[in-house]
């Protein structure tokens, strides 16, 4: 080590030997760096210190690698479709009920209470959009600390969708830090309208000049436009992208010509015309 550094240096060094984790090594050391002055004699130092920089930043990338990885294979149910929902409750709520009723699904459910025991996952379909919806299997005070799991899928859902009493389960939200849109609804109300209403998403069709629209329609965020739309479907429809016309609650009138800015509305139809 040269001489004449600063003391609060020699603090700092001391100090960085007890940080534990490498994000705060990297900060810390950061700093360390810059109490260093810049001359002949500690140009040396301080290349070292870089050095020892760029492998924490190596190991910090592949340590939240890692963490990725990890967080793939225990937690999460893979995405299908436009959004996926998650349906939360105390027992008995009728959440099995209702993956019967709109997933055709045959989950076992009766009045025994707890008796889904693992998450169980089906497709909805609303006016030919796809939506995801996964029982969690139901709360239960204290449930937030025994099923890190379940706050994890229910952390990486679109919509929450709570059935029954909402207090018990918000209690157990909190503990987690739970911060996702929720809706409260009951089992013998018309659940794939209202979770769709919840969603803000909207449906567009696209028509080949001179044909009829499609029958599936494209799911997108509101506020989307025409660029959203185009990226969506391919990167051919940005790149040679020359006009569209639309049909619908989003123009004045029907086969209107827009640009890439125009935002779109839920019912849209839309004719992409592209450069050859
Ligand atoms: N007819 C009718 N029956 C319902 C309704 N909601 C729930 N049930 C019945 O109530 C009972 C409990 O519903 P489940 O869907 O099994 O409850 P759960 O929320 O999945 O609860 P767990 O057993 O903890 O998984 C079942 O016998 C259901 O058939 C409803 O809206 N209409
Ligand atoms: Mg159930």
């Amino acid at each position: 080590m040269p001489a004449n550094l600063p003391p609060e240096y020699y603090k700092a060094e001391k100090e960085y030997k007890k940080i534990k984790g490498t994000k705060e090594k990297i900060e810390f050391l950061k700093k360390m760096i810059s109490l260093i002055p810049l001359h002949k004699g500690s140009e040396k130092h301080v290349a070292q210190l870089k050095q020892r920089l760029s492998k924490l930043r190596e190991k910090l990338e592949r340590e939240e690698e890692q963490k990725k990885i990890v967080s793939r294979k225990s937690f999460g149910i893979k995405k299908e479709g436009a959004a996926q929902v998650c349906l939360v409750g105390l027992p008995n709520t009728g959440k099995s009920f209702i993956l019967n009723k709109y997933c055709n699904k045959k989950i076992e459910s009766s009045e025994k209470p707890f008796e889904t025991k693992i998450p169980q996952v089906g497709m909805l379909d609303y006016n030919g959009v796809k939506i995801q919806l996964i029982e969690i299997p139901s709360f239960f005070e204290g449930f937030a600390d025994k099923n890190r799991e379940m706050m994890a899928i229910i952390n990486n859902c679109d919509l929450v969708v709570v059935l029954g009493n909402y207090e018990p389960i918000e209690r157990e939200f909190k503990k987690a830090n739970i911060s996702k849109k929720v809706i409260r609804a009951s089992s013998n109300e018309v659940i794939d309208e209202k979770i769709w209403n919840s969603l803000d998403l909207i449906r567009v069709f696209t028509k080949p000049v001179g044909k009829k629209p499609e029958d599936k329609p494209i799911t997108l965020k509101k506020g989307s436009n025409v660029f959203d739309l185009a990226q969506n479907i391919h990167k051919d429809f940005v790149n040679k992208f020359k006009f569209a016309k639309v049909w619908g609650k989003s123009v004045k009138y029907d086969g209107q010509f827009v640009g890439m800015d125009h935002v779109l509305e839920d019912g849209d139809i839309i004719e992409f015309h592209l450069h050859k």
